[in-house]
């Protein structure tokens, strides 16, 4: 699952002709953001509840939400109008990577457990 991200890192160095480059990997837009495995933040769930539960980030950066809670399964999804995820259930141990591709206020739900909340800014 970290191939995507390598690709990006073995691009970046390169000064010339790398216009196009970049550019066939931002159209590539949601296959390329669901490939990569490199998370700029990071939530936890323990105690059924998002840590933090407010995150403020960039357009394309993304989360890890990551269940450290013990045996409980958690279920992340979001279902807005022009940005949608679902993480599936999420079993314990496991880390889930989710790209934000557009500006906007956004809030994260558990489908497990109604009170959880992940309040998401994106600019
Ligand atoms: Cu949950």
């Amino acid at each position: 699952m970290s191939d995507a991200g390598r690709v990006r890192c073995a691009i970046a160095p390169r000064r010339s002709g790398s216009a196009l480059l970049l550019a066939s990997v931002v159209a590539s837009g949601t296959a390329f953001a669901l490939a990569s495995d490199a998370a700029s933040y990071r939530v936890t769930q323990k105690g059924r509840a998002f840590a933090p539960g407010a995150v403020s980030l960039r357009a394309g950066e993304a989360i890890a939400i990551i269940n450290d809670d013990g045996e409980l399964v958690h279920h992340a999804y979001l279902d807005a109008p022009d940005f949608s995820f679902d993480t599936g259930e999420q079993v314990p141990g496991s880390k889930t990577v989710v790209h934000f591709p557009k500006a906007g206020h956004f809030t994260v739900l558990c489908g497990i457990h109604p009170k959880m909340k992940l309040a998401v800014s994106v600019k």
